[in-house]
């Protein structure tokens, strides 16, 4: 059955650069056929190939100019275009030839805002999701998290990500080479709950301390038994865990712990 994983997460996080490192490593160490797709318009150049690009149909520049928008504002449109157009996009390779190929790596914009938080940006994670079983891996830049209320935003941004598109989101921490607290990183997947009751007794984070209890509430009524997995897209640390956490979250009885 084909792995179809779509990366997700903020501009910047390393969605492109794990999407070439992560289809470049089960290429060569599992001899699976991997096809990579673009979703991004705004794209300028790519390290992979891409067996679909959505640039052959529109780019942000194409937008920008077609539309009279500045940059953010063609974003929105192309998120628009996305879901009108969704099914030309599914009537194209590999989307067609579905069964030709083992794994699947989708490469989303980082304007999360505009591409997953938009009402548009529901319809092509549902039609997809009608077609083939589809997973989603949240990109979290650990050389962005240096406070606690870093490890918190992102942890947040991940939930609502996964209550938006309504598909499986299993979280990887890239840039581990270049993380700065390794140690919220760890606790934002594994323990949440933790990094809330941190913020309880440090009692420095402002609002975040006097929010805790129900922050603390939430994260354990979502919490998903889930391993941290710590990766590198440019030095291939951690792909092979990248792997089992993904293969993993396929199997619907998977153990992710
Ligand atoms: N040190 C380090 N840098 C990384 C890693 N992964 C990505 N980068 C760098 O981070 C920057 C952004 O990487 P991209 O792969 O373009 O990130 P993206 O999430 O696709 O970005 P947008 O599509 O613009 O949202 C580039 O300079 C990458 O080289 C990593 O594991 N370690
Ligand atoms: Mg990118």
């Amino acid at each position: 059955m084909v792995m179809v994983v779509v990366f997700i997460g903020p501009a910047g996080s390393g969605k492109t650069s794990l999407v070439k490192s992560f289809g470049s490593w089960i290429r060569r160490n599992l001899f699976l056929r991997v096809a990579q797709v673009n979703l991004d318009p705004g794209a300028e150049e790519l390290p992979y190939k891409p067996i679909f690009d959505i640039r052959t149909m529109f780019s942000i520049r194409d937008v920008m100019k077609k539309y009279k928008l500045g940059p953010n504002g063609a974003f929105i449109k192309a998120s628009e275009l996305v879901a009108e157009q969704v099914d030309v996009i599914l009537s194209k390779e590999p989307f067609t030839n579905i069964s030709e190929w083992d794994v699947v790596l989708i490469d989303t914009p980082g304007q999360m805002e505009a591409f997953i938080f938009r009402p548009a940006g529901n319809v092509f994670f549902e039609k997809l999701s009608s077609l083939v079983n589809i997973v989603g891996v949240y990109v979290i830049d650990a050389s962005a998290i240096g406070s606690l209320t870093d490890a918190i935003t992102l942890w947040f941004l991940g939930l609502l990500a996964q209550v938006k598109t309504g598909i499986q989101i299993v979280p990887v921490v890239n840039k581990i080479d270049v993380a700065r607290n390794v140690e919220y990183a760890r606790l934002l997947i594994e323990a949440p709950e933790k990094l809330m009751e941190i913020a309880r007794n440090e009692k420095q984070e402002g609002i975040l301390s006097d929010l805790a209890p129900e922050l603390v509430e939430i994260a354990l009524k979502t919490k998903q038994a889930l391993r941290p997995v710590e990766v590198s897209a440019v030095e291939l640390k951690g792909m092979d865990e990248l792997y089992y956490l993904v293969h993993e979250a396929f199997c619907t009885c998977g153990d992710l712990t």
